[in-house]
C-alpha cells in the first residue's frame, strides 16, 4: 500500500481520533541510508546508517512533528499558527499552515536563517518577520503572543510536535528490524532528542522491542548550553539550524542521555564542516551542516576510544535532520569554486578535465 503519512501510519501511537482533521503531505517514510564510508572510521564492528530526514516534503524532520501539531491546531478551531525558528521549523509551518488554508507567522533571528528556509516560508505565503535578536529572543516572544493572542504556537514546546517526531524512532527500528545500539543527534532546541527518546521508549513498553539505544547528542560548541550547563547568550556557530542558547527542552535532552547511559557532547564548526564534506563526497548525501554534527560527533568518539571497547558487531543510526539544499550558501562558500570560466571551445574544456599532457 501507498505511504499514507506519520498520522496514518503511526495512527496507535498518536494523539488523534476520527474528528482530527488530517494536514498531511505524506511526510516519514525518510530512507535509512548504510554508510559503510564513515563505519570505517569508527571501528571494525560498526555498522553506520544515515536517517536522512531531509527527505521530508519540505526538508526536514520538522514535517514529522507539523502534521500533527497543525492538525490538532485546526481540530482546536485554530485560524493561524506561529513559530521561532533558525528555519526549517518555519518552513514547515507554513507548508502545513498552507496545507491547512491558515494563517502562519514565522519569527526568524534576521540575517541568520539559510536562504532556502526563508525561501520556502515565503513561497508559501507565511508572514515572515526577522526581528534584531537571535532565536532565543525569537521564542520567548512567540511564547507569550501565543499565549495572550488567538495564535497557536507549533514550536516544540507544543506537545504534538514531540508526539509527530517520536515516529522517527518508530520507523528506524522497523525499517532495522531492531533497536540501534547508538542513536546519534544533533541538538539544537533539543525536541527532537527528546523525541526520538520518547518514541524508542513507547516502542518497547508497547512490546514490539525489547532494548533501547543510547543517545549520544551533539551540540555544535559555540552553542552548547546543555553540554555548558548553563544558557549561552550569545551562540554561535556555522550550523545556523542549531545556533540556541537556550534550549526549550534541556530536561527531555538530559533525561535522553542520563536514561539511555548515552552522552552529550560538542562539536566544532570545523569538525561539522568536515563532516558535511565527507557525507557529500564519499556517502554521496547531501545534508545541511546541522545535520552534520551527528556524524562529526560519532566520529570524534571514535577518536577519543568510545567504540573502541565494543568486540562485536553494533549499529549506529545518525539522524541527518535537514537537506543541504537548504543552505546552497554554505556549500558554495566551502568548496570556493574559482571564479574562471572558459571559451566555447573543446580543446580548452579537454585541457581543463585532463590536463596538459593529453
Ligand atoms: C537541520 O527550525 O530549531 O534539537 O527553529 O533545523 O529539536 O531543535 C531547528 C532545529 C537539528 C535541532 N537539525 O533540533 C528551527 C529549529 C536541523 C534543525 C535541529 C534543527 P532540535
Amino acid at each position: 500500500m501507498a505511504w499514507r503519512g506519520v498520522i496514518k501510519e503511526y495512527w496507535d501511537f498518536l494523539p488523534v481520533s476520527r474528528k482530527t482533521p488530517i494536514v498531511t503531505l505524506l511526510e516519514g517514510n525518510t530512507p535509512l541510508i548504510p554508510a559503510p564510508k564513515i563505519a570505517e572510521r569508527i571501528s571494525p564492528y560498526a555498522q553506520v546508517y544515515l536517517k536522512f530526514e531531509g527527505m521530508n516534503p519540505t526538508g526536514s524532520f520538522k514535517d514529522r512533528g507539523m502534521t500533527v501539531a497543525v492538525s490538532k491546531a485546526v481540530e482546536a478551531g485554530a485560524k493561524a499558527v506561529i513559530c521561532a525558528s533558525t528555519g526549517n521549523t518555519s518552513a514547515a509551518a507554513a507548508a502545513y499552515a498552507a496545507r491547512a488554508g491558515i494563517k502562519s507567522v514565522v519569527v526568524i533571528p534576521a540575517g541568520n536563517i539559510a536562504y532556502g528556509k526563508l525561501s520556502q516560508a515565503l513561497i508559501h505565503g507565511a508572514q515572515v518577520l526577522p526581528i534584531e535578536g537571535n532565536f532565543d529572543d525569537a521564542l520567548r516572544l512567540v511564547r507569550e503572543i501565543s499565549q495572550e493572542y488567538p495564535i497557536e504556537l507549533v514550536n516544540s514546546i507544543n506537545p504534538y510536535r514531540i508526539e509527530g517526531q517520536k515516529t522517527g524512532a518508530i520507523e528506524i527500528c522497523r525499517q532495522l528490524g531492531r533497536v540501534p545500539d547508538f542513536h546519534a543527534i544533533p541538538v539544537g532546541n533539543a525536541g527532537n532528542i527528546t523525541a526520538y527518546w520518547k518514541g524508542y521508549k513507547e516502542y518497547k513498553e508497547r512490546g514490539f522491542v525489547s532494548r533501547l539505544p543510547k543517545m549520544l547528542g551533539f551540540q555544535a560548541s559555540g552553542a552548547a548550553p546543555i553540554v555548558k550547563g548553563r544558557p549561552i547568550k550569545h551562540p554561535r556557530t556555522i550550523a545556523t539550524a542549531i545556533k540556541i542558547g537556550n534550549p526549550a527542552s534541556w530536561q527531555g535532552a538530559v533525561n535522553a542521555v542520563k536514561e539511555s547511559r548515552g552522552l552529550i557532547d560538542v562539536v566544532t564548526d570545523r569538525e561539522i564542516i568536515s563532516a558535511y564534506k565527507l557525507m557529500a563526497r564519499e556517502v554521496g548525501i547531501f545534508a545541511e551542516p546541522a545535520s552534520a554534527a551527528s556524524v562529526a560527533g560519532i566520529l570524534k568518539k571514535a577518536k577519543e576510544g568510545y567504540f573502541a571497547k565494543i568486540k562485536r558487531p553494533f549499529v549506529i543510526v545518525c539522524i541527518l535532520t535537514g537537506h543541504g539544499l537548504k543552505d546552497p550558501d554554505r556549500a558554495v562558500a566551502v568548496v570556493k569554486p574559482s571564479k574562471r570560466t572558459y571559451p566555447v571551445d573543446k580543446s580548452a574544456l579537454v585541457k581543463a578535465i585532463f590536463g596538459k599532457r593529453i
